[in-house]
């Protein structure tokens, strides 16, 4: 059976992780089987999480994973359109190169307390001392992508703003549709819902949160999609 490897289950909600979130929604969109290695990225293919084993494949990135989900199990986007198909893409790629960024910056920069949170949730399985020595060396790591990315170089208020117009566009695209290209889910929802559920979804305080919360369609899509697809959390 296909093999996940994903960040430890916290918050209550799929994933910390946007990305194993979008691959885990995927799948069971999709309706394939699967299981669960907990595990962090320090051996995965990449050195990101998640990634998959699957017979003799062993894969990183989940735009890989899910071409390699498409080819071989099922491709939830069959029934799209080109233009449809360049919408996804554009609004993926706003959804994990640019609204992703603020969420890490809110996540692992904003406040003490949101970098607390965050730290228990992915070292809080290891030993106190390792612990503290490899969260500082991964929150100087990802300051450093942040940075690189360019969105660290703006001041707090600049990076939320920038984040809010994500939202509206998100909010906009979406509107009252059950997803965001129809009524059927496609790899777009997947990576919307593991983006917005870590925006929205989890104990991380900042505008950012408060603005998508203030989108009445974008909380009833995660909402509709975390009942629907993961009742069992
Ligand atoms: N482009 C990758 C991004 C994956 C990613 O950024 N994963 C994060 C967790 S959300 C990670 O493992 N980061 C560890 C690191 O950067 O050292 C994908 O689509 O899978």
């Amino acid at each position: 059976m296909l093999r996940l490897y994903q960040f430890e289950r916290t918050w209550g909600i799929p994933n910390l992780s946007h990305f194993c979130c979008k691959i885990e929604t995927y799948l069971r969109m999709a309706g394939i089987e699967y299981e669960i290695k907990p595990t962090l990225p320090l051996t995965a293919p990449k050195g990101k999480l998640p990634y998959i084993e699957d017979d003799d494949t062993k894969l990183g990135d989940s735009q890989f994973i899910i071409q390699h989900l498409k080819t071989n199990y099922n491709n939830l986007d069959e029934g799209l359109n080109k233009a449809e198909l360049a919408l996804s893409l554009a609004m993926q790629r706003l959804l994990e190169e640019h609204l992703y960024w603020v969420s890490m910056y809110s996540r692992w920069l904003y406040t003490d307390t949101n970098w607390q949170i965050n730290k228990k949730a992915i070292f809080g399985v290891m030993p106190p001392v390792i612990r503290d020595i490899v969260a500082a060396y991964f929150r100087n790591k990802i300051k450093k992508q942040i940075y690189g990315h360019g969105i660290g170089r703006h001041d707090t208020e600049e990076i939320f703003k920038l984040g809010m117009l994500d939202i509206d566009a998100l909010s906009s695209c979406l509107g009252n549709k059950k997803y965001f290209l129809g009524e059927q889910p496609t790899t777009l929802d997947a990576s919307a819902f593991g983006i917005l559920i870590s925006t929205i979804g989890c104990p991380i305080e900042s505008p950012l949160k408060e603005y998508g919360l203030s989108k009445d369609n974008l909380t009833n899509f995660v909402a509709h999609i975390k009942t629907h697809f993961f009742s069992d959390l």
